[in-house]
């Protein structure tokens, strides 16, 4: 399969490239995240980067998005020392997170995971809102946003349950347990487990067979599955509601600041 590096063109001005475009055969994009000395930690920037990049390719001739974090760890979650001054009017006026995140989950086409290492809070959010997720036998998933003094709120806790169920998803949010690969591919919640260095081929495999077929007749499966979802919408307010009620939280604060300084939280209960 040939490869070309797509120079980006509505970013040129950007001091920093948080997205690496490569364009393979067919209408397939592989889209990396691209902030690796943070363990591509999803900055505002980036992710809205991701949507114009979205919005642009499936204006153009894309046919499957591939994204990816690279091949040392896929998401390390929201940018915390964004967060960590935000308040609930700050997050609500801006529509934190969903603003964009709308975007892509209202994408045309389909999207596939590939994940290397940790897919942490936002990271693990933002594979789960892919069509499918292909990841490596070291992958790692976890939602580990109580530990900062917030709620999973990227769909988190919707997405996740459906996936894994009830039980599992309430040890993984309310302890932060992680799920490595072998067991998220027995729950349902990723596809395919391949060795860690077939990850990004074999999702490249996988989105050249759905690229072969007709854009109309998978776009028509993708939105009767994701019909299947009863509820989403009604569960991802929710979600969005307790969650920006936790950023006038004392423990918000304080989660995030003891993680930016590298030791552990005291949490006050308000
Ligand atoms: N945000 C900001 N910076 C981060 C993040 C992050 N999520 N993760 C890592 N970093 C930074 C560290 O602060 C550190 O910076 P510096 O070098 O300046 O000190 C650098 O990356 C390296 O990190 P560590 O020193 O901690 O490296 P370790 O190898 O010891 O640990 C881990 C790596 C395990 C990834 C660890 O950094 C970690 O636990 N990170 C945070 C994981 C986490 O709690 N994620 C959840 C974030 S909250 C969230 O995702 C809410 C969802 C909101 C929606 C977001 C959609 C946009």
């Amino acid at each position: 399969m040939s490869t070309t590096s797509v120079p980006p063109t509505d970013d040129s001005t950007l001091v920093e490239r948080h997205i690496l475009i490569t364009a393979h055969e067919n209408g397939i994009y592989q889209l990396t995240l691209n902030r690796p000395k943070v363990y591509n930690a999803l900055c505002d920037a980036l992710i809205e980067e991701l949507g114009n990049h979205i919005l642009r390719l499936q204006a153009q001739d894309a046919r499957v998005f591939v994204l990816t974090g690279g091949s040392k760890v896929f998401a390390a979650g929201g940018d915390i020392a964004e967060m960590q001054p935000k308040t609930t009017a700050q997050v609500t006026a801006e529509q934190y997170v969903s603003r964009v995140w709308r975007i892509l989950e209202e994408r045309e086409l389909p999207m596939i995971a590939a994940v290397n290492g940790l897919a942490l809070g936002g990271g693990c959010e933002l594979a789960m809102l892919c069509d499918i997720i292909i990841a490596g036998k070291s992958a790692s998933f976890s939602l580990p946003e109580t530990s900062l003094g917030i709620i999973p709120g990227a769909g988190g806790t919707q997405r996740l349950i459906r996936a894994v169920g009830k039980s599992r998803a309430m040890d993984m949010i309310l302890s932060g347990s992680n799920m490595g690969a072998i067991e998220a591919q027995r729950s349902g919640l990723i596809a395919r487990v391949v060795d860690d260095n077939n990850v990004l081929a074999e999702a490249l495999h996988v989105a050249s067979r759905i690229a072969k077929r007709s854009k109309p007749v998978i776009a028509a499966a993708r939105r009767a599955i994701l019909a299947a979802e009863n509820g989403l919408a009604r569960g991802m307010l929710t979600e969005q509601r307790e969650f920006y009620a936790t950023f006038d939280l004392a423990d918000q604060k304080e989660g995030m600041k003891a993680f930016l300084e590298k030791r552990q939280a005291k949490w006050v209960d308000k």
